[in-house]
């Protein structure tokens, strides 16, 4: 059956359910796409942190899991397949959109196999960098990688820098669509006054916060480093909000005896009452495909110090809402930040435009239009050839 451009769509949404970019992203997706009209089928090994299942039309498949002896190490890729096929049959889905390409669109691909003579949800593979950056360059993984791209219905990244990189890594068949990510900012539900007394900041402190879950990629150590070559580290507070191991974090702090300047919050849900109370955000990242808490940061106004790197340039436009250093120069963030400090008018000024340049750039709504016109083209493009098959 032909889809016009009316019908709502029923849509699977396969994604990492933990708190990390992609998964913040898939949801908040799969969100709107509900309120907007459409079915939507999220399938996972756990529900999505924060996914809103009292949204109409929003529904969670969990994967089971089973452990057997017989197998040393734990199998996730055959019961999702198992289960993709399933929820794609009981509820005709049109589209499945998976992030990530391996394992999820190689579950995909098993499933389609599974599912001989049903009908076919078409495969929508979003890449978010791992798969290129990361396991792409592991020779054990890269020629299933390539396999699981090379035979999605549609693939989109996150950047055009991605992309590229993409294209550099695979030679893949499918074109790529960039459709960058979105964040709609929510309000605080704190006064900034009380977060800032919370955190013991004096009233002339300026507060600079981080947010991301501590890798060895967010390269945390240069902004301590920048601390230390501040001209006026005595008007700074680092805030992070991390999530994974807190440790190293913790003790490079103690070892740059920069205890009384850098707090550490975990497992923080309140992200937006920490974000509206900081000055500006700041990032070292050595690689990103795209900075999803930058951007986030960003669409509360608040201006952000990070690198030229990956996907970054595209998300801050340097001088106007954010400034950009290169990689692994820590004196050339603390400058960035000196300046901030010294120039509050700018760091303000700065703040604004990134709020409205994030509302005209990745509003939610206008990404999830380019994510259901990219999905309707790829049907319509299927019907035809079915009927050009059938003449
Ligand atoms: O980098 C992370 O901490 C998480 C990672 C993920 O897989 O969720 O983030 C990646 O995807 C995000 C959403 O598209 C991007 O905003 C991040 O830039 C990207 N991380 C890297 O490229 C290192």
């Amino acid at each position: 059956m032909a889809i016009d451009s009316q019908t709502p769509l029923r849509i699977g949404i396969v994604c990492y359910p933990s708190i990390g970019g992609s998964g913040i992203l898939a949801t908040r997706l799969g969100e709107i796409l509900a309120k907007a009209g459409h079915e939507v089928h999220f399938i996972s090994y756990e529900k999505p942190f924060h996914l809103d299942l009292d949204i109409p039309g929003l529904y969670f498949h969990p994967v089971v899991i089973n452990e057997y002896s017989l197998f040393k190490y734990p199998d996730y890729t055959l019961p999702l397949s198992v289960r993709i096929a399933e929820v794609c049959e009981t509820h005709s889905l049109d589209i499945l959109h998976v992030h990530y390409a391996v394992p999820h669109a190689t579950a995909a691909l098993l499933a389609r196999l599974m599912m001989n003579g049903a009908k076919r949800a078409l495969i929508v593979t979003t890449l978010h960098g791992t798969d290129t950056n990361l396991i792409g360059q592991d020779p054990h993984y890269r020629p299933i990688i390539k396999y699981s791209i090379d035979h999605s219905d549609g693939v989109t990244t996150v950047s055009q820098s991605l992309k590229q990189q993409t294209l550099d890594t695979f030679t893949v068949k499918p074109p790529i669509e960039v459709i960058p990510n979105f964040h709609d900012p929510k309000p605080a539900r704190r006064k900034s006054e009380a977060v800032r007394s919370e955190l013991g900041l004096r009233e002339d402190e300026t507060l600079t916060l981080h947010m991301s879950n501590l890798r060895r990629v967010k390269r945390v150590g240069d902004i301590l480093q920048a601390l230390l070559l501040l001209k006026h580290k005595d008007k700074l507070r680092l805030l992070f909000l991390a999530g994974g191991n807190t440790e190293e974090l913790t003790s490079q702090v103690r070892a740059f005896g920069l205890e009384d300047r850098v707090l550490i919050r975990t497992d923080v849900e309140d992200v937006a009452d920490y974000i509206e109370a900081c000055d500006f955000g700041v990032y070292a990242s050595e690689q990103e495909s795209f900075g999803l808490s930058i951007l986030e940061t960003l669409s509360h106004g608040k201006t952000v110090v990070a690198t030229r790197t990956g996907g970054i340039p595209e998300v801050i436009r340097d001088s106007q809402t954010g400034f950009l250093a290169p990689v692994a120069a820590p004196e050339a963030l603390a400058s960035a930040i000196d300046r901030l400090i010294e120039d509050p008018d700018l760091c303000k000024r700065a703040g604004e435009a990134a709020r409205m340049d994030v509302l005209s750039r990745f509003a939610g709504s206008q990404i999830r239009d380019q994510y259901i016109a990219f999905y309707r083209s790829l049907l319509s493009q299927h019907s035809q050839t079915l009927s050009n098959a059938s003449t």
